[in-house]
């Protein structure tokens, strides 16, 4: 074996940081019919023709609902403090209202009872983006309000039942996912390209958001409450003025539309000015339902974007690092992004609750090398460290993922995970990112 690859943080994190790592139900569960579990949009997505790009589903992935053990063991090995899972809503309810499907339940609480024998604090997410497919067919899912209420009754159940022994409560994973790739450009779930579908629901799921916070909080559970965005700095490709405002409407459609309704009590003016017609109907006490405060912000970096007033997003400068997704490898603006929050929007204390990055990894016998992997993990490590320097209150960093598995509309063909995954045989295999991640925890405390 080569020798292990050092890269050690330029500083030490702070005591009690935790090290994690992360995972979604649809992506890593399988078991998509099994013991009860409702079809969710995902599913019904998958079955479209062109849709994703192997052509492949959920309905195994990482079949980690019947492999529950081994990866729970798996964490142990790697020695994480924190495990980040969601849980699917239809394997709950698998209708998104009414009756609660008891074994869905039980394999959350094997799940949380396995990590905390295992001494790994459970962070639970409630909506991943697997909305009960019949809460789409019935009223045409986040479009309408209905579906905030009924995300609410979903959590007060989900908050009754393992709130006792959860660590942490985040509610959405990535609105702007699901609003912008979900309703306007229509390439993940529903699959709708309408942008004033996607702008309503957007403020639905905010709303689902604030509604969900008040009802874990009834529901007793004494864990921090929070939501999950993924955030990019958006850079002007030039100096030019038209280039600059491209990036300030990127940002205030990114990022601005979800942190000021969260944290300041409004939407910002300068995009509902340019959503005219487009924008959502907003209704009295909506904006203080979601500007409850939360106990935590979570954070998923990729990568900036980079804003040119002649074309179209574009994820990249020109001739730079990028990953398999073609994503630029860009650390510096994790430290940009965690500064900017922090002086922003003084936030609760934040999470880096996923970072990471699909490569063409190279596996022969037995061992996985993906170096590549590994320097976009230290970089993006040592781009925390330098924003904790500089005075900005970061609690943990979960390893997006653990495992590969479904890449949504790419299929099984992006590779994330620090543990290789044969999906022919289900074998997992600890690529050189994981013993690095491993060693690098050791050294640094687990917290
Ligand atoms: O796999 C996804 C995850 O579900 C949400 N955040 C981004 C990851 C990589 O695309």
């Amino acid at each position: 074996m080569p020798p292990e690859p050092s890269a050690p943080p330029p500083r030490p994190f702070p005591a009690g940081f935790v090290w994690g790592a992360a995972t979604s139900a649809f992506q890593v569960e399988g078991a998509a019919a099994q013991d009860g579990k409702g079809p969710s949009i995902w599913d019904a997505f998958c079955r479209e023709a062109g849709r994703i790009a192997d052509g492949s589903s959920g309905e195994v992935a990482c079949d980690h609902y019947h492999r529950l053990e081994e990866d729970l063991d798996l964490l142990a090995w790697l020695g994480v403090g924190a495990y980040r899972f969601s849980i699917a809503w239809p394997r709950v309810q698998p209708a998104g209202s009414g009756a609660v499907n008891e074994p869905g339940l039980a394999f959350y609480d094997r799940l949380v009872d396995g990590l905390l024998a295992r001494g790994i604090r459970p962070f639970a997410t409630l909506y991943h983006w697997d909305l009960p497919l019949a809460l789409q067919e019935r009223h045409g899912g986040w479009r309408s309000r209905e579906t905030a209420h009924r995300f609410a009754d979903y959590a007060a159940i989900v908050g009754r039942r393992l709130g006792d022994r959860v660590a942490s409560f985040a509610t959405l994973n990535e609105p702007w996912v699901v609003a912008v790739l979900g309703h306007e450009r229509g390439v993940f779930a529903p699959g709708i390209a309408d942008r004033a579908t996607a702008m309503q629901v957007s403020h639905h799921l905010l709303l689902g958001h604030g509604l969900a916070v008040d009802a874990l909080r009834a529901a007793g559970t004494a864990a921090p409450v929070g939501i999950v965005l993924n955030l990019s700095p958006a850079h002007a490709r030039t100096t030019s003025a038209e280039d600059a405002a491209k990036a300030r409407l990127e940002d205030g459609l990114g990022a601005r539309w979800y942190l000021d309704p969260l944290f300041k009590g409004r939407y910002p003016a300068d995009v509902l000015a340019h959503l005219g017609p487009d924008a959502p109907a907003i209704r009295d006490g909506d904006l203080q339902a979601i500007g409850r405060p939360i106990d935590f912000l979570g954070v998923n970096y990729y990568m900036r974007t980079v804003a040119s007033a002649g074309e179209p997003w574009s994820p990249a400068q020109a001739g730079a690092a990028v990953t398999d997704m073609g994503w630029e490898v860009y650390p510096a603006g994790l430290t940009e992004l965690l500064e900017r929050l922090h002086r922003d929007y003084a936030p609760p204390p934040l999470y880096i609750t996923e970072n990471g990055a699909a490569f063409k990894d190279l596996a022969a016998a037995g061992a996985v090398e993906d170096e590549d992997r590994r320097r976009y993990l230290a970089d993006h490590v040592a781009a925390v460290a330098e924003a904790i320097a500089r005075g900005v209150d970061v609690r943990g960093y979960f390893v997006w993922s653990l495992l590969d598995n479904f890449e949504w509309a790419s299929g099984y063909e992006k590779r994330f995970g620090i543990v290789r995954v044969d999906f022919a045989t289900g074998e997992r295999t600890p690529k050189r990112s994981a013993h690095w991640y491993r060693q690098f925890i050791a050294a640094n405390g687990r917290a």
